[in-house]
């Protein structure tokens, strides 16, 4: 099956991962010739198309430019850089470039509402789900978020059609997306992240901006200056914010002695009916209602929905009370600005008696934002895994820090050290790649640490 070089032009996938994969059902459903490369020795979908398509073409092994040179189109896979000089030489050849979203919405019949972000992406898309479900919606959920009930979102083409599409779409995705015509487009927040994909901050936020290309309605966050538009055209813009909201906008209103989530002048439900906890969860919620209001669904869904949502594993996750100690799981935070939420919100409610554990592979960043919320909301670091002494060279001369070599030393550590009445919190700020496969198994690991401490 492997290598030889043949007649072109053909499309090929390059990566094949989920994303891979899924495009070459999608060529294959329709009938259009493609071949694979593939940088890895075995990627992870290659026993699967070698059972879908055995006389297949697929090459393994560094890119090679002149394998791609003459390829009518390259479709790009999330993980990997565009800055691979393979691809940037048959780029300034002219080959063109695209995307398993890019493919997806020329072909999608439903509107699609876009959701990206650098923190809240998933939990705010499950959320909407979650509302829509309340509405009876026929709808399909997919691109890039994680875990076994979602697909990459060319597999939602494989099911029967929806009347809503709502895809996660990272930055990654974005940058081969040509045009994406979404319905409804928004970007959540933006922190930095990624920066080993990208030179700079700016860059990064012109990938995820290409999101609004195309779009009829914008959300937008009014507390986040990256969720802009540079240009909003004629689309029409609803926005949220943890303030009071102007009329036909979302927001936070005081009612009856306590904060509602309201449009306009008209409260939905309690800040206190939300099962999840933290300012960043409400304004997730906030989100979540400002799409669903552009979408047209009624307010008793929008009120179920986000009363009933508890919340997706590894996200500020409960785990146990031990000995008088909460602990928590937020591996899902991989970068600074999540971790840094996390610690706010969850130190703020226990006048920072909190103790994170953090470290891992900090892909670049500068962790010296972390420095002033945990001077605030937290009482002492235990840092593992590879950037655990560069985190610690930040943090080491504001509070305390000690390092672990595995995470179960750390939570070793942190519980001999934490008193009745305060936490601890998983929030690593960093990828997991350097010590776990992911982020689920680092949580998971995180969990049976915790409950072998009973
Ligand atoms: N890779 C190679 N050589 C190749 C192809 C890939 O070394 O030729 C490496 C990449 O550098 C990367 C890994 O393989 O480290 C996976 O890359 P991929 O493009 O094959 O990934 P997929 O399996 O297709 O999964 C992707 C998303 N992953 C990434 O963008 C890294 C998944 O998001 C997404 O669920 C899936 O498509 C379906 O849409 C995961 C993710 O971590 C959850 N996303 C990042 C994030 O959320 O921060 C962006
Ligand atoms: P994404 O899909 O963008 O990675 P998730 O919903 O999976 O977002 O959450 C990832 C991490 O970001 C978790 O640690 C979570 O607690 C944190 N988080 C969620 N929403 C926000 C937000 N609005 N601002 C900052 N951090 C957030």
């Amino acid at each position: 099956m492997l290598g030889g070089s043949r007649r072109n032009p053909a499309r090929v996938i390059v990566g094949l991962g989920d994303t891979g994969y899924s495009c070459a059902r999608y060529f294959m459903r329709r009938e259009l010739e493609f071949r694979v490369v593939d940088s890895r020795a075995r990627p992870p979908r290659l026993a699967d198309l070698e059972n879908l398509k055995p006389d297949l073409e697929v090459e393994l092994g560094d890119f090679r430019g002149d394998r791609l040179l003459d390829a009518r189109e390259l479709v790009v896979s999330p993980g990997i850089d565009l800055r691979t000089p393979a691809l940037t030489a048959a780029v300034e050849a002219g080959v063109p470039v695209t995307g398993d979203i890019d493919i997806f919405s020329r072909e999608a019949r439903g509107p699609i509402v876009a959701i990206t972000g650098s923190n809240g992406k998933s939990t705010v898309a499950a959320m909407l789900a979650q509302i829509l479900d309340a509405a009876a919606v026929n709808y399909g959920l997919g691109g890039n978020l994680d875990g076994r009930h979602f697909c990459p979102a060319l597999e939602l083409l494989e099911e029967d059609e929806k009347d809503w599409y709502l895809l996660e779409i990272s930055s990654f995705q974005l940058e081969t997306t040509r045009q994406l015509n979404a319905e409804i487009a928004l970007i959540l927040n933006l922190s930095a992240d990624h920066l080993d994909r990208y030179d700079s901050l700016e860059d990064y936020a012109r990938a995820k901006q290409r999101i609004f290309r195309g779009c009829r309605q914008i959300v937008l966050n009014r507390d986040e200056p990256f969720s802009r538009p540079p240009s909003p055209g004629d689309a029409s813009i609803i926005s949220y914010g943890l303030d009071a909201p102007a009329p036909d906008q979302a927001g936070l209103r005081q009612h009856r002695g306590e904060r509602w989530l309201a449009l306009g002048s008209e409260p939905y439900l309690p800040v206190g009916a939300l099962k999840l906890p933290g300012d960043h969860n409400v304004s997730n919620a906030l989100a979540a209602m400002a799409l669903a209001l552009a979408m047209g669904v009624a307010r008793q869904h929008i009120v179920a929905g986000l009363g009933e949502f508890a919340g997706l594993p590894h996200r500020c996750q409960w785990v146990a009370n031990i000995a008088g100690v909460d602990y928590y799981n937020d591996s899902k935070a991989t970068n600074v600005g999540a971790a840094a939420a996390a610690v706010r919100n969850l130190g703020a409610a226990r006048a920072g008696r909190l103790l994170l554990i953090a470290g891992g592979s900090g892909k670049g960043a500068d962790f010296a934002a972390l420095v002033p919320v945990m001077r605030e909301f937290a009482r002492e670091a235990i840092l593992i895994g590879r950037d655990a002494a560069r985190m610690a060279a930040v943090l080491k001369p504001q509070i305390p820090v000690r390092f672990a070599a595995s995470l179960e030393q750390a939570v070793d550590v942190a519980s001999a050290a934490a008193l009745p009445g305060e936490a601890v919190l998983l929030s690593p700020a960093c990828a997991s790649f350097d010590m776990f496969d992911n982020f689920q198994q680092r949580g998971d690991a995180f969990i049976r640490c915790v409950e072998s401490k009973r």
